[in-house]
């Protein structure tokens, strides 16, 4: 009867162990979803996201020369939209911002 009792007491146990270290995860999973980047900054072809005038990096050039294709300073080639950052098609401000914000973080 003790027996009993005490087996009941460990399985209580482990179902509130196991319920905590789930509802941690999941804590966890939440906290760090924000530190993934929005992009990828490396595509498995070698074109590198992001890198609009094909330096090998992405930095604030990439970004201004964004900038001046939404402007209309500067023709938008389709090598150039291979590597948009949000990868719509399109070259927008959002484009730039995503760079600068990725220069940012590094
Ligand atoms: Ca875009």
């Amino acid at each position: 009867m003790t027996k009993k009792t005490s087996s009941a007491a460990v399985n209580f146990k482990i179902l509130m162990l196991g319920s905590a270290t789930v509802a941690s995860a999941f804590f966890v999973g939440i906290q760090t979803a924000g530190d993934v980047q929005p992009i990828s900054l490396i595509e498995a072809g070698g074109a590198i996201t992001g890198d609009i005038d094909n330096s090998g990096m992405v930095d604030e050039n990439d970004a201004i020369a964004i900038l001046e294709m939404v402007q209309g300073y500067r023709d938008i080639t389709p090598d150039a939209l291979h590597r948009d950052p949000n990868h719509d098609g399109i070259f927008t401000i959002d484009d730039a911002i995503r760079i600068l914000t990725i220069i940012g973080d590094q």
